[in-house]
């Protein structure tokens, strides 16, 4: 597309924007300023705006509604990013990212929320990283898809030459399968049971995310399905510890143990301002989303229980996952914020949280 196309389509999307049923942050601030301000920019591997907003001008119906098609886009489209990475996270265009703190050490302070097990289902906390030296989703080539799997697969058998070194760490032990040539019945089960990425998801499919699929698409997994590692759907990486009961502590541990254990082998995309790069600003600096899978009847039918999750920072999601819906009173619950905070802070907002809305449901008639 030639330049005078884009800036044209970029109008356009603007004023398709202007639906009363669309309610994005999108939507909010990119306003009439900032696209004149930011129409005819390109980052140097060529993203415009427009491949920033595409799947929220496709999808009216998105929470944000924007994606960086690569990290450089943070900073040509900020007048977009900032106000938005403000709005959802709390942190403003001057604040730092602190520095990296798992909690390595203080997991054993997690105690279970619901040792009784009345509430809590499942426990699951996941990190995002992206390979230093590759562009996000959008701007991938099928080689670069190739390539990063493959990358990714030998760094996977050396971490397993690792960890069956270290007594402490063979639980980590696991296989990498590539979604390509995977049974359909298998992958279903997989994402059915909670372990694997849905497939189709509208809002990735606009933002260009889901190009050569299934190629370097795949997941590692341990025996137990208790370690998993995502490749190449939203994030370059997803790397998730989840279990059943509501051992947070346990949990964590597991995830830092699997971070570490990778970490050595590959250098990851972190940024001095934003953490830990990743392609939803929702997901920037900790990256950490920790859930539970969760039934308070009482709390949750409750007129007020938007207002109390908002207040204690929870963002509220459906059985499976983001965009879908609850299902026989279970919902996911995790801290909603993920820049500005520390890896083990992240995990503490959804502790504090929880263990309050438990606390709650107890006290309700
Ligand atoms: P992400 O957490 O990676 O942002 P989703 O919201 O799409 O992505 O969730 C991915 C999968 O993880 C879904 O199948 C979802 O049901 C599952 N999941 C999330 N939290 C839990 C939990 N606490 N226990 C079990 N499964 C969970
Ligand atoms: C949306 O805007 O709804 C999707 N692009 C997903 C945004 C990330 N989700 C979230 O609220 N944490």
């Amino acid at each position: 597309k030639n330049d005078a196309s884009c800036v044209k389509e970029i109008e356009e999307a603007y004023k398709t924007l202007q639906d009363p049923k669309c309610n994005s942050l999108l939507k909010k601030h990119l306003t009439q300023s900032v696209v004149d301000q930011l129409k005819n920019k390109k980052t140097k591997l060529g993203a415009t705006l427009m491949d920033v907003i595409r799947s929220g001008v496709h999808n009216l119906d998105a929470g944000v509604g924007v994606y960086a098609p690569d990290s450089e886009s943070y900073k040509v489209f900020a007048a977009l990013f900032d106000p938005i990475i403000q709005e959802y996270h709390g942190f403003g265009p001057n604040d730092k990212q602190p520095d990296v703190d798992l909690g390595e050490g203080r997991t054993k302070e997690l105690t279970p929320l619901d040792p009784e097990g009345k509430y809590i289902v499942s426990t699951r906390i996941r990190c995002g990283r992206s390979l230093n030296g590759f562009p996000f989703n959008p701007l991938l080539t099928n080689e670069n898809y190739v390539a990063m799997q493959e990358k990714v697969k030998n760094v996977l058998a050396q971490v397993k030459d690792a960890v069956l070194a270290q007594v402490k760490d063979a639980d980590l032990k696991g296989t990498y399968y590539p979604l390509q040539g995977m049974v359909k019945e298998v992958q279903n089960k997989l994402i059915a049971d909670h372990f694997l990425f849905k497939e189709g998801d509208r809002h990735l499919q606009h933002a260009n995310a889901c190009r050569f699929w299934p190629v370097g698409r795949g997941i590692f997994h341990n025996n137990d399905k208790t370690f998993l590692i995502w490749v190449n759907e939203e994030d370059h990486l997803r790397l998730i510890s989840m279990e059943q009961g509501s051992d947070v502590g346990k949990c964590l541990d597991r995830l830092i143990r699997g971070v570490k254990n990778i970490e050595k082998n590959v250098p990851f995309a972190r940024d001095p301002h934003l953490g830990y790069l990743t392609f939803c600003p929702t997901n920037l600096g900790s990256t950490v989303r920790a859930s539970v899978h969760i039934k308070l009847p009482k709390v949750s039918a409750r007129k007020d229980f938007k207002e109390i999750t908002d207040k204690l920072k929870l963002q509220v999601r459906g059985i499976h996952g983001e965009h879908s819906d609850s299902e026989g009173g279970v919902m996911d619950i995790s801290n909603k914020q993920r820049l500005g905070l520390s890896e083990y802070q992240a995990v503490r907002q959804m502790y504090d949280g929880i263990k309050e809305l438990i606390k709650m449901e107890k006290e309700s008639k």
